[in-house]
Order: structure tokens, then C-alpha cells, then sequence
């Protein structure tokens, strides 16, 4: 027995380390997605409410264990003492005691949590940017329903004024969630779901899918981006950017792009306003598209849902071979798309397509 306590004894002590460095490590990263550092009124009021909860539920904790404690030390077995302990059932103070105290701490919790539910549901009052969410398997349709546009995946919103988006699903159950912004919404299909917050930070803030909804819901990636309300990079100047439909191409390359664009079925799934064949759809009609809105991918910093940076090497791995990114991606799913089929040439010819970027091109 010794000996195989000796033998375990380092594997242990490995484990242990392994876990130590592990927790500094997470201690070192960044942290994205901690909705307890919250840059927006929904998820401050969450944070707050998680805080609070966990200082009553930790005094709470800290009492009961010692007063338990106080009772092992207290009423142990003392030596040469063979006498019953004093019996306390039917004790009518105690059991008042242990029914209202229970009692109180329940109502304790549940008075906030109305609170704060009716606050967040509250419609606030003032401008608002309204935004309609489409989850679709596995990326974000926003429609700018007042502007006129549409994008994918990168929210932009304004700091301090009232977002409102209207949430639904064109497939399956989604949900979106930005959680140091705002609290998570399901997008349900046949439903339209309002959520409103208010960003309080400029900055990106990063989101995900927080529903399992197919083989690709990891990669179901959001950014949003929050604008200054003045200046060059204010909100303002992203929609006006976003209005303007696509350059035209200008080299032989980018007119081949396009060419193949249309040649190879792109435009059965996607639109590039201004190219003069694929044009704004109809907002009903929107439910029923099928890819991003791709007039201005090229000011997305990232594509497909936030899963590769948007440079130009990923955009042509992405058209040659989508599925060796994303597993099932409709783009490319036998499925739904069984003729998908573009050389390595090509998808560099399409990549070129230079109407694609608005504004400043992080591409490469
Ligand atoms: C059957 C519909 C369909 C067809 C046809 C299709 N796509 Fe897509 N495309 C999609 C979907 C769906 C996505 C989103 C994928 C994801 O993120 O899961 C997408 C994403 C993209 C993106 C990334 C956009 C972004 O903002 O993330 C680009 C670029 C793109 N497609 C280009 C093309 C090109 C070029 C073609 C033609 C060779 C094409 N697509 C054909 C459905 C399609
Ligand atoms: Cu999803």
C-alpha cells in the first residue's frame, strides 16, 4: 500500500502543478467575454446583481459553516460521558427560527431580481438604434431597418444611445450575446425578440452564439463595435459608409472577380449593392437569404462570423474551400450546395473585387 501511495505521489503533485499554472495563466489572459467588466448598462446591472448575490450567499456560507464548526468543537463526545445529548425536536422557537430566516433570504433575492428584471425589460426612452438580428446557421444578418442596409456579424452601434434589436431566427434556436455589453437574447424562428442596452464604453467588444445550434455554433462568432459620438470614426460616418453602394471594379482582375461572382452561383446567396445585379432585397424577402450582405465585407475586420481576420489571404481560402474552415458552413454544404466548386485561381480573381471594401480596408 505505502508503495503505491510513493508511485502516485509525483503524478499528483504533476496534476496539481498543471492546474496551479493553468489558473495563473487564465489569471494573465485577457478576458474578452467577462460580463463582471461590464462597458454597458444591461450587463452593469447583471454584474451588479451577480456581485451582490455573491457577497449575501458568501456571508451566508461563512455563518453556517461556523456555526457548524462552534457545534463540532462544542457538542463533541467528551471522554467518560455516556449521557443522551438534550433533545431540541418539536423546539417551536427553532423551528419558527429556521422558517422565517430561509424565508427572508428568498425574498431578499427575489425583490432585486424583479427589479431588475422589469428595468431591463423597460422600453427606454430617447433615440434609439434599431437594429433587427437574424441568427442563420452560423453567422448574424443586421438589418439598419432606418438606414436602409445590412451587414453580417460586426455590430455598430453608438456609445450612450439606446440600442434596440429586434431578435429572430431564420432556422434554428440562436442566441446573441455580447456579455460585457448586454444580456443574452434567444433568437427563436417565428418570434421576434426586443432587447435594449445601452453601450457605455467606446471600444470592440467581443460576443458569441450562446445557443447550441449545429456543428459550426462554436464559430458563431460577434464583434461590436462601439463609436464615439463625434469625429471620424464617429457612428455617423460608419452608416455613411455603409449606405454607399460598391465601387465598381476597376483592373481586369477585379471585372473577372465580378464576372465569376455571377458565373459561379455567389449571387443565389449573396448581395453586392450596386453591381447592378444583385441589388438591396426587399426586407421580407430577408428571412430567406441565405449568406452576408457583402456590399462592404471588406470594412469587416473579420469574416465568417468572426472566425478567420479579414485579410486577403483568408478571404481566398475561405471562397476556394469554406469547409475546411467551418464544418458544414451552408455556403459549401453538400446539403444545400452540392455544385460548390471554385479553384484556388478564382477565389483570388474574386477576392480581388475591389467594390467589396468601404472604408478602411483591413485587408492585406
Ligand atoms: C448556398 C449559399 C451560398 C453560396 C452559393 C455562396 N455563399 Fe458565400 N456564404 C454563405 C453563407 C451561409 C455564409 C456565412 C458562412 C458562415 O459564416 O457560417 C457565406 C459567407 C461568405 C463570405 C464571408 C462573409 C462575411 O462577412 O463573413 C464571403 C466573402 C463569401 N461567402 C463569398 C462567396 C463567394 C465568392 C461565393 C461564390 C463563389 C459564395 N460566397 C457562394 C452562403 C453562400
Ligand atoms: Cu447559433
Amino acid at each position: 500500500m505505502p508503495k503505491r501511495i510513493f508511485d502516485t505521489a509525483p503524478r499528483l503533485t504533476g496534476a496539481l502543478l498543471g492546474l496551479v499554472s493553468a489558473w495563473l495563466l487564465v489569471g494573465c489572459e485577457e478576458t474578452p467575454r467577462n460580463m463582471l467588466d461590464p462597458a454597458g448598462d444591461s450587463a452593469a446591472l447583471s454584474a451588479t446583481f451577480f456581485n451582490n448575490l455573491t457577497i449575501l450567499l458568501s456571508c451566508i456560507m461563512l455563518l453556517v459553516a461556523a456555526i457548524f464548526v462552534y457545534c463540532l468543537v462544542r457538542f463533541r463526545e467528551r471522554k467518560g460521558d455516556t449521557s443522551e445529548p438534550k433533545q431540541v425536536h418539536g423546539n417551536m422557537a427553532m423551528e419558527i427560527g429556521w422558517t422565517i430566516v430561509p424565508t427572508l433570504i428568498v425574498i431578499a433575492i427575489t425583490i432585486p431580481t424583479l427589479q431588475a428584471i422589469f428595468e431591463l425589460e423597460a422600453v427606454p426612452e430617447g433615440d434609439k438604434v434599431e437594429i433587427e438580428v437574424i441568427g442563420k446557421q452560423w453567422w448574424w444578418e443586421y438589418d439598419y431597418i432606418n438606414e436602409g442596409f445590412t451587414t453580417a456579424n460586426e455590430m455598430h452601434v453608438e456609445v450612450d444611445t439606446v440600442v434596440q434589436i429586434n431578435v429572430t431566427s431564420a432556422d434554428v434556436i440562436h442566441a446573441w450575446w455580447v456579455p460585457r455589453v448586454s444580456g443574452k437574447r434567444d433568437a427563436t424562428p417565428g418570434r421576434i425578440y426586443p432587447m435594449y442596452f445601452t453601450p457605455t464604453l467606446v471600444g470592440e467588444f467581443d460576443g458569441q452564439c450562446a445557443e447550441l445550434c449545429g456543428a459550426s455554433h462554436a464559430l458563431m462568432g460577434i464583434k461590436l463595435f462601439v463609436h464615439p459620438k463625434e469625429g471620424s470614426n464617429s457612428y455617423d460616418e460608419w452608416v455613411k459608409k455603409q449606405k454607399a453602394v460598391a465601387v465598381k471594379p476597376n483592373t481586369a482582375q477585379e471585372k473577372r472577380g465580378l464576372a465569376l461572382f455571377k458565373e459561379k452561383g455567389c449571387i443565389a446567396c449573396h448581395v453586392i449593392r450596386g453591381d447592378g445585379e444583385t441589388e438591396l432585397i426587399p426586407r421580407k424577402a430577408r428571412l430567406a437569404t441565405t449568406g452576408p450582405d457583402l456590399t462592404h465585407v471588406g470594412s469587416r475586420t473579420t469574416i465568417a462570423a468572426a472566425t478567420l481576420k479579414n485579410t486577403r489571404e483568408n478571404l481566398v481560402r475561405w471562397i476556394d474551400d469554406p469547409l475546411a474552415i467551418k464544418e458544414e458552413a451552408i455556403m459549401a454544404n453538400p446539403r444545400f450546395n452540392a455544385n460548390y466548386d471554385v479553384s484556388r485561381e478564382e477565389a483570388e480573381d474574386i477576392a480581388a473585387v475591389r467594390p467589396l471594401p468601404s472604408g478602411p480596408a483591413p485587408r492585406n
